[in-house]
């Protein structure tokens, strides 16, 4: 049997979650009931675009409550986790809605992960249910769904999105059709809200364990966080927000996202992949007005509209541009190049959220990557031993408030480092306060690797890679790129006898299910890992010599 969620949340202390009512932060309603509340306002105005299909507010949350009924049906109950993994799709769309109106918990798998990730969160969620397109890119994520079903003692239900559902799927298309009796679906799911203070989503950590984390984001904190987000990016009834970054995202989930559109009644257009010729045509045909990418896709679309301005961007307000630093240079090309007000976002699944505002001049759009959102969230910028480093400096962020949870969930152990013991979330990034308020993130000091948005624990990829035999040792550091801005490099030292070839290690990634951003792109042999003075590798000398090793072959092939 499943645990309780409660059983492994920590939730915040009663005299902050009274000060968040109070401020009007927390609403103390349900994310599907404040949806709700929304649709009635404007039944016919159309909430969500897939393509041909087209979904007024109605019957958007009308067939979410149809999908609810279906769960239900499935023996799904308030409380269970379902793990989904599904592209941009009208279903993502509409099984999200429905487990948020019954209280089913989805956990945010990305489409890029594999086996070996959906089996860890399947396991650590004690998920009941897995959410997968049939094929897609090649992959056939329905096989492996049955495969985990096979080995994942609480998994039973593999749920399809696709035209081909084999013997053991359910069929997802068929749970989001209209089936029944709408009123009565509605009557039954209204009466049956989940409590606010209970779990929504989970989203996952980006990353610096050897396992992903689970974030456990409650009803009344996400529905502030995409609120909130909202007001900040300007969203309103006539905003027209495109999903093309994977919805799952935290970024394009909620900041605002799909659910800050609908909390101010805009419209969601879903799109499968940010390239700048599909999206560009979708921008155009539906008349985007604001939509959220990452910096290297960012750069994409600048190149793409300066060799070839075939489509017209004219309606597009808003480019909001995070996940990983954007760099100065091509901040400064957005509204000449695309003609759309810059939004530079720093932030996290964990919660605190950076913007900068429409409204700030350029110098602070283009520089900075904006200041938190709430006024209570609290910012602490320390030294080492956790002291506030002198203003202006950088240091460490550690961060609490009204939308950034506590502690992991069933995560003791790693809460104990993530946290301090009053609450406050290391982010792991080092950022500098400039007067005005704006942090600029000057580096990080997790051992992580961010590849285009994507996060990759290095200590995920170097157990991986411990399991080689030719591999005595091993660390795995940033590599500088152009286009994502940082790639997986690894050092390695050969097992005696052994020469381990990057070939090797991406083949044995790829046998075992690992996702495939995860994947090395480099790897350099050598005699010994250096340690620093506490007996660590010393990956700052590590990074050093790459960027020696870079240069050297760059000038090499000029
Ligand atoms: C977003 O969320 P996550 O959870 O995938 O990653 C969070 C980490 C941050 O701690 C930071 O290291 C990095 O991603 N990051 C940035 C950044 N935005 C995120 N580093 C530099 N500059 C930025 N603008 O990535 C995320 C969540 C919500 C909204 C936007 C991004």
């Amino acid at each position: 049997m499943p645990a309780p969620i409660s059983a492994g949340t920590v939730p915040w202390p009663t005299e902050f979650a009274d000060t968040y009512v109070a401020k009007g932060y927390w609403l103390s309603t349900s994310l599907g009931s404040l949806l709700y509340e929304v649709a009635d306002q404007r039944p016919t105005d159309i909430a969500l675009v897939d393509g041909p299909t087209r979904l007024s507010y109605h019957d958007l949350l009308a067939r979410a409550d149809a999908t609810a009924t279906q769960l239900a049906g499935l023996g799904l109950l308030s409380g269970d986790r379902i793990v989904v993994q599904l592209p941009n799709c009208v279903e993502f769309v509409l099984l999200t809605l429905a487990c948020l109106r019954i209280g089913v918990v989805p956990v945010m798998a990305l489409p890029a992960h594999r086996k070996h990730e959906l089996a860890y969160l399947c396991e650590h969620a004690e998920a009941v249910a897995l959410a997968v397109p049939d094929v897609l890119r090649d992959f056939d994520h329905q096989q492996m769904g049955h495969d985990l079903v096979n080995e994942v003692e609480t998994l039973q239900h593999v749920l399809v999105a696709g035209d081909d559902i084999r013997d053991g799927s359910v069929d997802l298309r068929a749970l989001c059709v209209l089936a029944g009796d709408p009123v009565a679906d509605r009557e039954r799911w209204d009466n049956a809200a989940p409590d606010s203070r209970d779990v929504a989503v989970f989203l996952l950590s980006g990353g610096t364990t050897g396992l992903p984390k689970l974030i456990a984001r409650t009803h009344d904190d996400y529905a502030y966080n995409a609120r909130r987000s909202g007001e900040v990016c300007g969203f309103r009834a006539d905003t027209v927000y495109l999903v093309s970054l994977p919805a799952s995202h935290n970024f394009p989930l909620a900041c605002p996202g799909l659910l800050g559109t609908f909390l101010a009644g805009g419209r969601v257009v879903m799109l499968s992949s940010p390239e700048p010729e599909g999206a560009f045509a979708t921008i155009a045909a539906e008349g985007v007005t604001h939509t959220a990418v990452v910096p290297a896709v960012a750069q994409r679309w600048i190149a793409h509209q300066r060799d070839s301005a075939t489509d017209d961007l004219g309606t597009l307000e808003v480019l909001q541009v995070g996940g990983a630093r954007m760099p100065d240079e091509i901040a400064a090309q957005v509204r000449p190049v695309l003609d759309a007000t810059l939004q530079q976002v720093f932030g996290m699944a964990e919660g605190l959220l950076n913007y900068t505002r429409l409204d700030d001049p350029d110098e602070v759009v283009c520089t900075t990557q904006g200041r938190p959102m709430s006024p209570d969230d609290e910012l602490r910028i320390v030294d080492e031993n956790d002291e506030p480093v002198p203003a202006g400096t950088p240091g460490s962020l550690l961060t609490r408030g009204p939308y950034t949870p506590r502690g992991y969930y069933r995560a003791q152990e790693q809460n104990a480092r993530a946290f301090t013991a009053d609450g406050w979330y290391r982010s792991g990034d080092i950022v500098r306060r400039r007067p005005d308020g704006n942090l600029v993130v000057e580096g990080r000091d997790k051992d992580m690797i961010n590849r285009g948005g994507e996060k990759i624990s290095a200590e995920e990829v170097e157990n991986l890679v411990y399991q080689l035999d030719s591999v005595a040792q091993v660390a795995a550091v940033a590599m500088p790129d152009p286009d994502l801005g940082e790639r997986v490099c690894l050092y390695v030292v050969p097992a005696p006898g052994a020469e381990p070839s990057l070939e090797e290690v991406r083949a044995t990634m790829q046998a075992r299910g690992v996702a495939k951003y995860k994947w090395p792109e480099r790897l350099e042999l050598v005699g010994e890992l250096l340690s620093t003075k506490v007996g660590k590798i010393d990956k700052n000398a590590l990074r050093e010599d790459l960027a020696e090793r870079l240069g050297r072959s760059q000038e090499g092939t000029r």
